[in-house]
């Protein structure tokens, strides 16, 4: 299949080898990958994610600034070619023109039931740790990229809202990001006493579905969308978390969070 009968995938650039760690976008890489359709990566640096997609005709994802987020696809194997944002979206898009295989197996309901229930209970707590030390990463990895003052200075403006999150308006799903920096041993204990809560809560979740040896939210037969959910969050905390956070949940729960990410790597290819 030749290049222009691809799917584009737009995604945060960064220095990691492989680059990708969007929280977001690989959850759709994770959807190509699984359904097996030929797909190439732009890598787009955070600071160019509004102009590059809007560019391309990318439907914006926020009424506000910043008004536009990775994901975005452009579906060339279309005719006419389709360009997409938002993960659900696109997972939605990707399910109804490439059915085979399903990601959602149980239903659609059931896994965005499920994905909401891997926001409370996971994401929003790990939030707690990784959004407040992500800035001082995000900057490391942004001066490597970007060496002279001029986009330096264009990226500080940018990122405002993250690079500086003691700033009144740095906000994240309508928190605060000043109030999520622990400020005491205690609070920081309460913080992962939280987390280690809502994965017990998400732990007894998947027990009460029937989903065979191998898949958390899907069946014997392969994952549901929830898992690749699951698995970009756990990859996230991995990746971009505390220091040393992942060991210390990797085990939590029988092992379980550990497995799945060892059994979801077959569809974690960076293309
Ligand atoms: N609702 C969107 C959210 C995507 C999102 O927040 N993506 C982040 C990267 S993980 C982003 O591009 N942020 C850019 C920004 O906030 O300026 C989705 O599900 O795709």
């Amino acid at each position: 299949m030749s290049g222009e009968q691809a799917i584009t995938l737009f995604d945060l650039r960064s220095t990691l080898t492989p680059q990708a760690w969007s929280l977001h976008a690989c959850r759709t890489r994770f959807v190509l990958n699984y359904k097996k359709l030929p797909y190439t990566t732009k890598w787009v640096a955070f600071p160019d994610i509004g102009e590059t997609l809007s560019a391309v005709g990318a439907p914006p994802t926020r009424a506000d600034d910043p008004k536009y987020s990775v994901p975005a696809i452009i579906d060339a194997i279309a005719d006419p070619p389709v360009v997409l944002s938002d993960s659900t979206v696109i997972a939605d898009y990707l399910e109804k023109t490439y059915p085979e295989p399903s990601i959602y197996p149980h239903g659609r309901e059931a896994q965005m039931k499920w994905l909401d229930a891997i926001m409370d209970d996971v994401i929003m707590r790990m939030a707690f740790m990784v959004i407040p030390t992500t800035p001082r990463y995000c900057r490391k990895l942004m001066r490597s990229i970007y060496q002279h003052e001029e986009v330096d200075l264009r990226y500080a403006r940018l990122y405002q809202r993250i690079v500086q999150p003691t700033a009144d308006s740095v906000t994240f799903e309508g928190l605060d990001v000043k109030d999520m920096i622990a400020t005491s041993p205690k609070e920081e204990a309460e913080r992962w006493q939280a987390l280690e809560e809502g994965l017990g809560r998400l732990s007894a979740l998947t027990d009460e579905i029937e989903h065979g040896d191998k898949w958390l939210f899907g069946t014997s037969k392969g994952p549901g969308y929830a898992d690749f959910v699951l698995a970009t969050t756990l990859n996230w905390f991995r990746w971009v978390g505390p220091e040393g956070g992942w060991e210390r949940i990797r085990n939590t729960n029988g092992g379980k969070w550990a497995r799945h990410l060892d059994h979801v790597k077959e569809y974690m290819e960076v293309l």
